[in-house]
């Protein structure tokens, strides 16, 4: 179940985190998708950075799967008209649900079910999901790009597991498997844990999609995130180990 706010006012702030709690206990997979304010919000209005962090802070301790995506890093389309923007994130967002929802639901070649899911999910502490899709011949662009386009506020420290689905067509070799796996472990700091999910198309595909639930993430670091700078528009995401 996917829930959905923009953190900083009363309702979405106190909500995500409460249904997120509540809907643990049952046999769904919560997903908190947590939108962080513009920047100048948090500069100008402290109650607006004490509720967006508490929401945070609480989510970020109850662990599993959590979506941090910036508002602020909407600002590399600055000069699109608002609706446009906002339609881009939702399509992003969108693109992500439909990702996860593909990788557990339809049957592929090394399967990730939502029971593998989940135990993966309950002993990584927090985790979030990256998606990206590109052409079959730049394996190691496509993870740059799912690290870049995910708009995510996390900065990936010490990531200590990741769960990798890739997806391509009847053209997809063992070769550009390797190809990116070496990139993920190479650009999520050499997770400690890695499970793999494949799924073959039976046609030709230019194109390779990539989803990947990166786990063991540092707690505070959506908070690290919310106090630094921003990072530069069009970057890789900053990996310390
Ligand atoms: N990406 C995105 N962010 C939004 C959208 N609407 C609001 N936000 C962000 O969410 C923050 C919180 O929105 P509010 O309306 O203040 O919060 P609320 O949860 O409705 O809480 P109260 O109005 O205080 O009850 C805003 O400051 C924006 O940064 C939206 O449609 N898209
Ligand atoms: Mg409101």
């Amino acid at each position: 179940m996917f829930l959905l706010a923009g953190l900083g006012g009363g309702t979405g702030s106190a909500l995500l985190p409460f249904l997120a709690r509540e809907l643990r206990r049952t046999d769904a997979l919560p997903v908190p998708v947590a939108f962080l304010p513009f920047q100048v919000e948090l500069d100008t209005n402290s109650q607006r950075r004490t509720n967006a962090e508490e929401a945070i802070g609480e989510l970020e301790e109850m662990g599993g799967l959590v979506l941090a995506l910036a508002n602020e890093r909407l600002r590399r389309f600055e000069s699109l008209p608002m609706n446009r923007v906002f339609q881009l994130r939702n399509t992003y967002v969108h693109n992500l649900v439909t990702a996860l929802v593909d990788m557990v639901e339809a049957p592929s070649l090394m399967n990730v079910d939502l029971a593998t899911l989940k135990a993966h999910l309950s002993d990584t502490g927090v985790s979030t999901l990256l998606h990206a899709e590109h052409h079959i011949a730049e394996p190691d662009r496509l993870v740059q790009q799912a690290l870049s386009e995910s708009l995510l506020d996390f900065q990936i420290t010490d990531a200590g597991s990741a769960l990798l689905h890739v997806d391509g067509g009847s053209n997809f070799t063992l070769r550009t498997h390797d190809q990116v796996v070496r990139a993920v472990r190479h650009r999520f700091g050499e997770p400690k844990r890695l499970l793999l999910g494949i799924r073959i198309h039976p046609e030709p595909r230019e194109v390779l999609r990539m989803t990947a639930i990166v786990g063991g993430l540092k707690t505070r670091s959506i908070r690290q995130a919310m106090a630094a700078p921003p990072r530069a528009p069009t970057g890789p995401a900053q990996i310390r180990r």
